[in-house]
């Protein structure tokens, strides 16, 4: 059995979750200790979260505190931890922007429904797991894969064509044939929104997205859903879904933003196990 400290809080995680990322990284970069648990995966997805939730992050400490969400576990970094996340009311409004706007939406896009960021990202790190007996390192490999993520590709495709279809440059998406025929309209939203972003820093690109001395709740929300399109997750090893979109002249400044980012307050989901009892 685990040994857990009142005071070290617990992260409930899935490696490679966009939104654990997030709160692993303002736990890590605003000097809170912490211990991460993975999240059981069942048939009917994540099975034991502390709670009764289906999604991760979920943040516990002590016998009676379960935090569900991302944002909600950074608001308790700040409240009880004394995290400066939110300076500014900006910070708050990008945080959100970031975690439930178009972007996370165009994340979703790229990682299970766009064919090609499909391909490159979840495709490919799902058909490294393939066992060698059961095709793993061979052609069959992504077929294998893509029977398995039919489905899940299918939830997402429900849940993100409705939200990017709000931008305006958008406009409605009728399902996902039109959606992957519209690509370069998405691309150019997710560029504008990314810009928007951008728009924090100072035109040499030091520092934060809302200025201050360290990162805050919309540092790290832009950061890890950025990294599910141009990254790696860290020490998730997950593939880029859109590699070269930073190489945009118009996102400059972004671009060397998130080279800080990585190198300054990398994404660490491992090593981060409680001791066990003897
Ligand atoms: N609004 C939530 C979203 C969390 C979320 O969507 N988590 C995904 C992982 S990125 C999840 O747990 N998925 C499990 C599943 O789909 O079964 C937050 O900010 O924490």
């Amino acid at each position: 059995m685990p040994v857990v400290d009142d005071d070290t809080p617990t992260v409930w995680v899935i490696w490679g979750s966009q939104y654990v990322a997030k709160a692993l990284v303002a736990l890590d970069a605003h000097g809170i200790k912490h211990y991460v648990r993975r999240g059981k995966l069942g048939t009917g997805g994540l099975e034991d979260l502390p709670g009764g939730g289906k999604l991760v992050p979920v943040l516990t400490a002590g016998n009676d505190v379960v935090v569900p969400d991302s944002e909600a576990i950074l608001r308790w970094a700040e409240k009880t931890r004394g995290a400066n996340l939110y300076p500014t009311a900006q910070c708050a409004e990008w945080s959100e922007r970031a975690s439930d706007g178009f972007l996370p939406n165009a994340v979703l896009y790229y990682n299970w429904i766009e064919p090609k960021g499909y391909a490159r990202s979840m495709r490919a790190k799902f058909a490294s797991f393939v066992p060698w007996y059961a095709g793993g390192g061979t052609c069959i490999a992504g077929y294998l894969v893509d029977w398995g993520t039919a489905k899940k590709r299918a939830e997402f495709a429900e849940k993100a064509l409705p939200e990017l279809s709000k931008h305006p440059d958008v406009g409605t998406l009728e399902g996902r044939a039109d959606a992957v025929a519209k690509e370069h309209v998405i691309r150019e939203a997710l560029v504008k929104e990314l810009m928007h972003f951008q728009s924090g820093l100072a035109n040499d690109a030091a520092g934060y997205l809302c200025g201050g001395e360290a990162p805050t709740a919309a540092d790290c929300s832009v950061f890890a859903q950025l990294e599910r399109l141009v990254g790696s997750m860290g020490d998730a090893a997950v593939p880029a879904s859109v590699p070269g979109l930073l190489d945009d002249t118009r996102l400059g400044a972004i671009k060397k933003w998130r080279e800080m980012m990585v190198e300054k307050h990398p994404i660490r989901y491992g090593g981060k196990r409680a001791p066990t009892a003897k």
